[in-house]
């Protein structure tokens, strides 16, 4: 396995393998088959282009030896941030079977996360759209210095656009399917985001088990809502999931209704998956919209807590079925059933997807909690790493010594072995499914010559379910900065705007625990005080 990752080990390695579960092929070997038998059928659509499952194929190769000529070889990164895009595909695709390695950024990424992502994965290429929404990615690509290429989906400037690289193809060697095919984000709680590593059979059953679960065939129709650099979007089953079964993917250039809805009349979209926030404006829009969405037969919805009640009265007022989805990109994958009861479905979210996924609930001290009682979900099995990349001392931390992920959530475990998430111990706020880590948001904060300490909580919000507080103590020079002085001091220093905060507050001291630490749980009531939010 490729040099800083933690490999499986051994014997875990081989049950897996005798159970079916890791399959001796790399990621997209599937859709060559595919390609084979039926050309011409429709793999990806854009409102204004579609791509057969033959011009996808012929089109991943013919990108993938032109990425050679260029200069990229096996086991190279790439730093990927593109929006819902055709090339995105085609491009992983001649990634996967180049057997250069795929890093995962998202659309919002600004200059501090992009050129944190490029440095820690020592990427080779950069690859960036020219625009989108409004702002020039080339711009930001100037200010990140690192990779030797930089290709534009678009108008390239001075860097080479993606379009052009192509070359006859010639026969490459198939990458070994237990190494490393892609690096994913982690949400983070501690510093800038984390990679990692999905290697080609892990990844290859993460997407084959969602898509049975969602019961996915060759008829549906998936709509890729959500950015599909992150794993919910990509392949829980999302796009790799519905390629994999000869399915059609429907790429949204935004998440919003307005350019969602038609596609979803247009393309007669069958599946698709959101976070709890756009599931919401959805219930509100879907009467009065006037869009024809009857087509729809499964709306996965995850990222964050779905409230029961808005879960009860989804599926009646858009006329499909609901699944809970509880997922994160380090792996594990718990999602409701096609046939599980109402009440189910409404009021968890749902059970792991492999029977060989372990899961233990333990208390602070790391022993099992009773029965049903609510503590930390931990958990290791053939889908989940047993570390991140290059991150040997985080790793001692974020994992048992027996290769358990903390996961940093707080769940009860049902006897019917369906979980709830009932909260969480890491230091994250879920932005209506926008991960945003305390502390890389604090290192920025005191940053500001004016702040000498800060802390980062989430407020409750009735819309997207948390926003971000910043707690502010002033230095001695000066007073301190308000909000909107203070979110474009953050601005420019390159931080992604979900990240930016939401409110701010300036105290003259911190409450402390018993050992020193500040403590985050009273500034977290005090602002819900503040606010009137109820607990
Ligand atoms: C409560 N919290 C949830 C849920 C994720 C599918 C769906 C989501 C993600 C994802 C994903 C939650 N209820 N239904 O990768 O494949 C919070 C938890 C979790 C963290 C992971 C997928 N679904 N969460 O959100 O890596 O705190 O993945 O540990 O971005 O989101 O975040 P992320």
């Amino acid at each position: 396995m490729l040099a800083g990752c933690v490999p499986w080990p051994p014997e875990f390695a081989r049950r897996y393998t005798e159970r079916g579960y890791w399959r001796p092929e790399p990621l997209g070997t599937r859709l060559r088959t595919l390609a084979r038998a039926d050309a011409d059928r429709v793999a990806l659509v854009e409102p204004a282009r579609r791509m057969t499952y033959g011009e996808l194929d012929r089109r991943a190769d013919r990108l993938a030896a032109g990425l050679r000529r260029a200069g990229l070889s096996p086991g190279d990164r790439v730093v990927i941030q593109l929006p819902n895009v055709i090339d995105f595909v085609t491009l992983c695709h001649a990634l996967f079977r180049l057997g250069a390695l795929p890093v995962f950024a998202l659309p919002a990424h600004r200059e501090s996360e992009l050129a944190h992502l490029c440095a820690m994965s020592d990427a080779t290429a950069l690859v960036i759209p020219d625009n989108y929404l409004g702002f020039d990615h080339r711009e930001l690509a100037r200010r990140v210095t690192g990779p030797e290429h930089v290709f534009v989906v678009g108008e390239p400037a001075e860097f080479v656009a993606l379009d052009t690289v192509d070359a006859e193809p010639e026969p490459l060697p198939a990458p070994d399917p237990a190494d490393v095919a892609l690096f994913l984000l982690s949400g983070g709680t501690t510093g800038l985001p984390k990679l990692i590593p999905r290697t080609h059979q892990d990844y290859g059953y993460n997407l084959r088990i969602s898509a049975e679960n969602a019961g996915l065939t060759a008829a549906d129709s998936y709509l890729a809502v959500l950015p599909i650099g992150h794993n919910y979007a990509l392949a829980c089953p999302g796009v790799l999931g519905t390629l994999h079964v000869g399915g059609r993917v429907v790429l949204a250039p935004t998440p919003s209704v307005e350019d969602v809805f038609p596609l979803i009349e247009r393309e007669r979209v069958t599946v698709t998956g959101l976070v709890p926030p756009l599931a919401l404006l959805w219930l509100e829009m879907a009467g009065i919209a006037g869009a024809d969405l009857s087509s729809l037969r499964l709306v996965q919805v995850g990222g964050a807590k779905f409230g029961a009640d808005a879960a009860r009265r989804f599926g009646p007022a858009l006329g499909c079925k609901v699944q809970q989805s509880f997922g994160m990109a380090e792996g594990l994958l718990c999602q409701t059933a096609l046939d599980d009861p109402p009440e189910t479905v409404a009021t968890t979210q749902g059970r792991p997807l492999s029977p060989d996924d372990e899961i233990r609930v333990v208390d602070a001290s790391g022993a099992a909690v009773p029965d049903g009682e609510v503590g930390e979900l931990l958990t290791r099995g053939p889908y989940t790493p047993r570390g991140y990349y290059r991150a040997e001392e985080h790793n001692a931390s974020a994992f048992t010594s027996d290769g358990f992920f903390r996961t940093g959530d707080l769940v009860r475990l049902l006897p019917s072995g369906h979980l709830v998430v009932e909260g969480r111990v890491k230091d994250q706020i879920n932005r209506g499914g926008d991960k945003v880590a305390a502390d890389e948001v604090e290192d920025h904060l005191l940053a500001h010559p004016a702040v000498r300490e800060c802390a980062v909580v989430a407020m409750p919000d009735p819309l997207i379910g948390e926003r971000t507080c910043a707690f502010v103590v002033p230095g001695p020079r000066g007073a301190a900065p308000g909000l909107a002085e203070m979110v474009a001091f953050l601005r420019d220093r390159g931080l992604a705007a979900y990240k930016l905060p939401d409110r701010l507050e300036v105290v003259e001291s911190f409450p402390h625990t018993a050992v020193g630490k500040v403590d985050k749980r009273r500034l977290r009531e005090r602002i819900r005080e503040l606010t009137g939010a109820q607990p």
